[in-house]
């Protein structure tokens, strides 16, 4: 009796909890996101931008957002480590894309590993959250224009939004986060991962 009761209990009122890759190509600014979401969503004063050195593994952040459990995980993006992504492709929920949108000689580098993911078949479904990040650096572009260029638009199945950022100053970041958690709870993706985590449970 307890243990259906407590399962009710849980059913009704644990907060969804959704697993979040952040992607993108080294350099674009992904650990200082995490950090940055630390230090807006959670009690933990996220590591400040000098005091962050480049990913070789992994970092995870986890944090309360829009009434969600969020789990981020920032994979280190160097081209080596990228092959590492696909592990964590098929139990994450949505992906967040970060651009350096002031380093334009990386744009055809950042556009062709944004495409592989999109391609990725452990993916289908996802949302995608491109954050056009340094938007505090004069030579940025801007969210409509980087948009443009990656032709996501184009792709009607896929659910996805390009939202100016910077990571360093957090803006744009709480704007994106609302509609990438709105995405996550409107999606088949997310159906099919509770109904695989429920029989796992059952087994
Ligand atoms: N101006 C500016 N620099 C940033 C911003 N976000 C990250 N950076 C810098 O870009 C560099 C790479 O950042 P990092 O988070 O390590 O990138 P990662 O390799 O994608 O994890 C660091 O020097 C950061 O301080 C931003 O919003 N504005
Ligand atoms: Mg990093």
């Amino acid at each position: 009796m307890f243990s259906l009761l407590y399962g009710l209990w849980k059913y009704l009122f644990s907060k969804a909890e959704f697993h979040v890759l952040i992607l993108g190509i080294d350099k674009a600014g992904k650990t200082t996101l995490l950090e940055k979401l630390k230090t807006l969503y959670s009690d933990v004063e996220g590591l400040p931008p000098d005091r962050i050195v480049p990913t070789v593994g992994l970092n995870i952040g986890r944090v309360e957002a829009h009434k969600s459990k969020l789990i981020f995980w920032d994979l280190g993006g160097q081209l080596g480590l990228r092959t590492i992504w696909e592990k964590y492709y098929e139990e994450a929920h949505a992906v967040v894309y970060v651009v350096d949108s002031a380093s334009k000689t990386r744009f055809e580098d950042t556009k062709s590993a944004l495409e592989k993911v999109l391609r990725h078949p452990d993916l289908q479904g996802a949302p995608i959250l491109v954050f056009a990040n340094k938007q505090d650096l004069p030579g940025a572009v801007n969210a409509e224009e980087l948009s443009r260029y990656l032709e996501l638009k184009d792709q009607k199945s896929i659910q996805s939004r390009v939202q100016g950022i910077s990571a360093h100053e957090g803006s744009g970041i709480q704007e994106g986060v609302l509609w990438l958690v709105e995405a996550m709870k409107n999606n088949k993706r997310t159906e099919q991962l509770q109904r695989q985590a429920e029989a796992a449970v059952t087994l």
